[in-house]
């Protein structure tokens, strides 16, 4: 894979859809690394379940960390790849920067499933801009716990959701309804955070292991408080055209 960013069919799948599946964005081999990586770093930092509130008592779970960047450098040098980076500028703009970063590994036989959502409540923004891009250090079949999407969602912007983990309603939106997105190590998936996405349960016998990264536009102002990150506003590529005098971080801090 190059760092030539998206082609003109690309493009227009992503803007008709609201997502993109770039196949093998990463070597197998580098694949496998990360991989190795990130199961590396959660035996480090032990069981933290990322399972959400409207599925926990299933007997699933998922171990998770965030701001991976500030636990291994790889991950530093990752996320300004700019086999990552171009593909973000096709569709955000010249100037993309970080909001947050996370990895997932579900594990076998028993890995949450994530309930069908939109990211936008999340972290809302006035104009839209937020993307994630889900990489994959390993393959996710559908059993798995694949990927899966209403694609065209994008285009109905913001929709009333449910509960602490803003889901949306399993009658309208049922995690077996929406398009799986099998993917190989190395596939990245880019979404839109107004897409309607989520994930069903690893039902196989091996962990399914990705790295998420969540980007903007630097001029899309927050529409609200909170989700704050290490690293927030990391300029991953271009740059932030808002002039502003430099100030010291602790002056920042203090003020
Ligand atoms: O990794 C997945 O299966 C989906 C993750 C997701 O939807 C999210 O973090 O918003």
């Amino acid at each position: 894979m190059s760092a030539n960013g998206l082609d003109a069919g690309q493009r227009a799948f992503y803007r008709e859809n609201g997502f993109v599946h770039v196949r093998n964005l990463l070597a197998a081999d580098e694949a496998a690394a990360y991989r190795a990586e990130l199961h590396a770093l959660a035996a480090r930092q032990g069981s933290n379940d990322a399972t959400w509130s409207s599925v926990q008592g299933g007997g699933t779970s998922i171990l998770h960390s965030h701001d991976v960047h500030f636990r291994s450098a790889a991950f530093t040098r990752l996320l300004t790849d700019c086999r990552i980076t171009s593909i973000a500028r096709d569709i955000i703009g010249p100037n993309v920067q970080l909001h947050h970063n996370k990895m997932f590994i579900k594990p076998p036989e028993k890995g949450s499933p994530f309930p069908m959502h939109q990211d936008y409540p999340y972290f809302p923004h006035t104009r839209h801009s937020m993307i994630a891009v889900i990489l994959h250090f390993d393959d996710a079949p559908e059993e798995k716990g694949c990927v899966r999407v209403y694609p065209g969602t994008h285009k109905l912007g913001p929709l009333a959701a449910i509960g602490q983990d803003h889901h949306l309603p399993e009658d309208i939106y049922p995690i077996a309804g929406a398009t799986p997105i099998p993917a190989k190590a190395g596939d990245a998936i880019f979404m839109s955070y107004l897409l309607v996405h989520g994930s069903g349960v690893n039902v196989s016998s091996e962990p399914r292991t990705t790295w998420l990264i969540q980007m903007r536009d630097p001029e899309d102002e927050p529409l609200t408080e909170g989700h704050a990150s290490r690293g927030q506003g990391m300029m991953l590529a271009g740059i932030d055209p808002r002039a502003t005098p430099f100030r010291f971080a602790w002056a920042e801090e203090a003020a």
